[in-house]
């Protein structure tokens, strides 16, 4: 790790829709952090026109601190177009690192620090439920067993070694995101955070998981629906088809992946030919 880290912008994209219980709270929380770390932080709301005046609150912080930057977008498109625009903008500002963050507090604002400062070697890092220390909170039997099942059958069909592919805590350097051919990437719910790590991994980036603990929201009302669910479903055998395996690159060297089960599971897969720049 550098003398100092993180040694670039950081940005923390919220996406929200009727959050308006929790957007002004979640904001000073990342300010805080912000400013007790001394980093060179940003917030950016992308808002879907919340009908409960989230946007209006977002933009109340924002008059008085400039590292809050507010997105507004015209309709509820589900979180997938909501990042993309909003990693756009960010890339646009000058992000270093590019931090994905529910704005429920599912996402504990402390745990931000681990997940940049796992950045310092890694290249895309995951907040993972589904490694060594970590775990959920407030989840009935259903939810849960839909999450762990989702993420066993993506490991299995995509050949991948990370245990929470479905989750949406996760820090990217810029490199990354760039690489990504955002435009391609159409998925909407827990499809659009598998899609991303395995483009990530396929173009030969680092990717590691660290353990959260992810606690489900207080206040507000989950947008989970049985379409999101079934979306991802159909999208991991497709994103296998289109883009190829993941081991069948060369020097994929650690083993068969979903028999890695480390506390901390280290992804590195080495560049193919068409790895990433630099
Ligand atoms: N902009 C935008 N944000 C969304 C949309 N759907 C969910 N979100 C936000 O994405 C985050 C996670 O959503 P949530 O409903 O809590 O999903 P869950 O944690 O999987 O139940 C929250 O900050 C939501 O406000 C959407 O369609 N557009
Ligand atoms: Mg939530």
């Amino acid at each position: 790790m550098s003398p100092r880290w993180p040694d670039r912008p950081v940005w923390v994209v919220l996406p929200t829709y009727n959050e308006a219980l929790n957007v002004s709270p979640m904001i000073e929380a990342l300010l805080e952090r912000f400013t007790r770390h001394g980093w060179d932080g940003h917030v950016l709301v992308v808002d879907d026109s919340s009908p409960d005046g989230t946007a209006r609150l977002a933009r109340e912080i924002s008059a008085r601190d400039e590292r809050v930057v507010v997105l507004e977008r015209e309709r509820k498109e589900g979180i997938g177009p909501a990042y993309r625009a909003g990693f756009r903008r960010a890339l646009d500002r000058g992000a270093g690192l590019i931090v994905e963050m529910d704005c429920d507090f599912s996402h504990h604002p402390d745990a931000l620090a681990g997940l940049v400062a796992a950045a310092a070697d890694a290249d895309l890092v995951l907040g993972s439920r589904y490694v060594d220390g970590g775990g959920v909170e407030r989840w009935g039997a259903v939810r849960r067993a839909i999450s762990r099942g989702g993420c066993w059958y993506a490991r299995r069909v995509l050949g991948v070694p990370v245990r929470d592919l479905t989750g949406g805590f996760k820090c990217f350097r810029r490199e990354v995101l760039e690489t990504i051919p955002l435009d391609d990437v159409r998925s909407a719910g827990y499809g659009f955070q598998i899609e991303l790590t395995y483009r990530a991994m396929l173009a030969g980036y680092r990717v590691r998981e660290i353990p959260i603990t992810f606690t489900e929201r207080a206040r507000g009302e989950s947008k989970m629906s049985r379409r999101i669910v079934l979306e991802a479903a159909v999208l991991v055998p497709s994103l296998r088809r289109r883009l190829g395996p993941v081991a069948a690159r060369p020097a994929a060297a650690h083993g068969a992946p979903s028999e890695i089960e480390p506390e901390v599971t280290e992804a590195r897969v080495p560049p193919g030919p068409a790895g990433p720049p630099g």
